[in-house]
């Protein structure tokens, strides 16, 4: 039985968290063989932003929107901006993109020519200017970078070279802003990423200085790994920025959170809760920032994101109602089955009506995955969005 407190506890800590959705969550995807188009799909940046929009006004906890710049440059940012607001949500993370372009085939800020690596610098200035006209506070860097092949190129040079490019970029941050480096054991390099890793993505933010931090996607690791404790080790020493939450059954799946492994999830917002790292800052600059990385590729884009927003919900209120004080006193006893149940118990828990009761509270519809279901705005979108191309991952 959940106690009372643990439950008012558990329904204030939920109304507290956020979840930032990513703007290419609402174009099209696909695979290297096939992009699927839906209709309906918004076009353009602004309707990427109006569809976030309709996720947040449905779940009432998803108020930002990641940018991944160049996909959605746009002319005015600042306009994009008070669009965003307009809406009823604001400007989050934004992603830069350093492989898309043919001159990086070999690297970008590990390639062995300056004057490529300056060029890659180069464009996280400009995703700089996009946060200040934005009022963003996170610059999120996923390296592409890696060889194929052994020998193909030094390994300790490019660390090198990637170190100093590291450190240029983070000269151009303002105090009030985060530098979130994300790992990726492999793809699209198969021998040998530059920043494969938690470890080497920390040694890096480590030398660059407290704006730095780790951004953990949970389809970036090796089968087996224990990505729980991954989370505490960086929530340990003050490093664990953001995650990109995903689903993976076999590599980087980027399919619906906490669909394949809603046990992997609850046990990783558990180690959330235990270290207190669940809010962010009144400001929103400060502490973890629970982003989605996902794509849609056969499902419909919005009522994607909702089940995404719901699924994180249902592992933290899980994770919420862990009994703290049975937990710890059986594991100081050494009662390792009484440990475990305290975890297993609270997994076992149906937090649905919980939610309901906090959405309710909130003068929310309390099944957002239905009430949108039923409200129609998918057929009036279809309608709506006829002519022009649709946005495309990519694209
Ligand atoms: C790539 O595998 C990474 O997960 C990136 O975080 C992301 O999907 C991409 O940069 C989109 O912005
Ligand atoms: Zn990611
Ligand atoms: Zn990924």
């Amino acid at each position: 039985m959940t106690s009372p407190d643990r439950r008012a506890r558990a329904l204030d800590a939920l109304r507290a968290q956020t979840i930032e959705l990513p703007s290419w969550a609402f174009g099209n995807s696909g695979t290297r063989f096939k992009v699927f188009g839906a209709p309906g799909v918004a076009r353009d940046p602004w309707e990427k932003i109006a569809d976030a929009a309709q996720v947040h006004r449905y779940t009432g906890v998803a108020p930002r929107v990641s940018l991944h710049i160049p996909w959605d440059r746009v002319e005015d940012y600042a306009a994009l901006g008070a669009f965003a607001a307009e809406q009823g949500v604001a400007i989050g993370a934004i992603n830069s993109n350093l492989f898309q372009d043919d001159e990086y085939r070999l690297g970008s800020l590990t390639h062995a020519d300056r004057a490529v690596r300056d060029r890659a610098i180069a464009h996280h200035a400009e995703c700089v200017e996009v946060m200040r006209a934005t009022g963003s506070t996170d610059l999120k860097l996923w390296l592409p970078d890696g060889t194929n092949y052994a020998g193909q190129d030094d390994l300790r040079a490019r660390q090198d070279r990637l170190a100093d490019s590291l450190q240029q970029i983070y000269a151009l941050l303002d105090p009030e802003h985060r530098l979130l480096v994300e790992y990726k054991i492999y793809e699209p390099y198969f021998y040998a990423m530059d920043i494969p890793d938690w470890g080497t993505s920390l040694v890096h933010c480590l030398a660059l200085g407290d704006q730095a931090q780790v951004v953990l996607d949970t389809g970036h690791h090796a089968p087996s790994t224990n990505i729980e404790f991954i989370v505490m080790q960086l929530l340990r020493v003050g490093r664990l920025g953001a995650f990109d939450f995903n689903s993976r059954n076999y590599g980087d799946d980027d399919l619906i959170v906490g669909a394949a492994d809603p046990f992997q999830l609850f046990r990783i917002m558990n180690e959330i809760v235990e270290a207190d790292a669940l809010g962010r800052a009144g400001d929103g600059t400060a502490g973890v920032n629970f982003m989605l990385d996902q794509c849609h590729n056969i499902e419909p884009k919005i009522p994607g994101q909702i089940r995404s927003v719901t699924n994180v919900q249902e592992a933290t209120a899980k994770a919420l109602l862990v009994d703290r004080d049975a937990l710890h006193t059986a594991q100081q006893a050494g009662d390792v089955l009484g440990a475990h149940a305290a975890l297993t118990d609270a997994f076992a828990t149906d937090v649905r009506p919980l939610l309901a009761e906090l959405r309710e509270s909130a003068g929310l519809h309390p099944d957002p995955n239905a009430a949108y279901a039923a409200s129609g705005h998918q057929d009036q979108l279809a309608a709506d969005r006829v002519g022009g191309t649709q946005a495309s991952w990519g694209a």
